[in-house]
């Protein structure tokens, strides 16, 4: 039991209406997201993985779901920890949720998984009140100069039309989502999603003056996002359930985290109800 709901704490704290799926750390993402899509419709895949069938609502309320992370729980520091609710002039805005960032993949952030099932939430969240959800990928020509075959920092990740560029099967992007690629050519990478692309005029197109931003990876791409969008004079919306950092240096998300806060995002929590 202890096992299964460590597996589980995310969806149990975030999906207790819904059923569960199993993306257990262990297995590659490329099978668990597999699994998982199955798993969406099926007890007996849980059943399968973690011994015991996903719990009913009303199990569920029986059981004090404990977060075993510190990133889990609500932050005293936000003003109000539940999401602000979206409104005309929002946008979602998804970073980098693409196969070889997750788990499996050469550049893997950990437990990058975990924030897929949240970002679902918020894109049904914005699609059914017809706000704008834009979703941003790392799109690497081959000799892309970031690469360490180039002299760069990183192993070979998300090159142009490649499987490990797409985004993650079980994330669930509506038809009429707004795709930025960015760092498409060799010779300059690009961490923040406005650099190099048409996101800032895309959401002065859409009359967007807030933007709630999740993905990968906080002290990256998540970062350098917020920081510019910041600057460009967006309100910003950080789900703090929804990002997950490399960590190259431990600390690296934390200090990303308080970076941005104290440039001017909020912080917001999915889970602030939990105990
Ligand atoms: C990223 C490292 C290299 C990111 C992209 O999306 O955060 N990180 N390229
Ligand atoms: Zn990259």
């Amino acid at each position: 039991m202890e096992f299964f709901y460590h597996e589980f704490r995310a969806e149990l704290r975030h999906f207790p209406d819904s059923l569960g799926v199993c993306v257990p750390g262990s297995l590659s993402t490329r099978i668990a997201v597999d699994l998982a899509q199955i798993a969406l419709y099926s007890d007996t895949i849980c059943l399968l993985l973690v011994g015991h069938p996903f719990p009913t609502k009303r199990e569920y309320k029986h059981h004090h779901i404990r977060p075993t992370d510190n990133s889990m729980l609500p932050d005293p520091r936000a003003d109000n920890n539940a999401e602000p609710a979206p409104t005309p002039g929002d946008a979602l805005v998804i970073v980098d949720v693409q196969n070889d960032f997750l788990p499996g993949g050469p550049l893997a952030v950990p437990k990058g998984d975990e924030i897929i099932l949240v970002l679902n939430r918020f894109i049904k969240y914005f699609a059914d009140l017809g706000l704008p959800v834009v979703a941003t990928r790392d799109w690497h020509p081959p000799n892309h100069c970031s690469f360490q075959r180039a002299g760069g920092p990183w192993p070979a990740h998300c090159i142009a039309n490649s499987t490990g560029a797409e985004f993650a099967p079980v994330l669930q992007l509506p038809t009429d989502v707004r795709v930025v690629s960015k760092a498409t050519g060799p010779d300059r990478d690009a961490y923040s999603s406005f650099s190099g692309t048409d996101l800032d005029q895309f959401l002065r197109s859409r009359k967007v003056s807030r933007i709630f931003v999740g993905g990968l990876a906080t002290d990256y791409c998540v970062l350098n996002t917020v920081k510019d969008a910041l600057a460009l004079g967006y309100q910003v919306v950080l789900l703090r359930d929804a990002i997950r950092a490399v960590d190259v240096h431990p600390g690296d998300g934390a200090r990303a985290e308080e970076e941005m806060r104290g440039l001017g995002a909020v912080a917001a929590s999915a889970g602030g109800d939990n105990k």
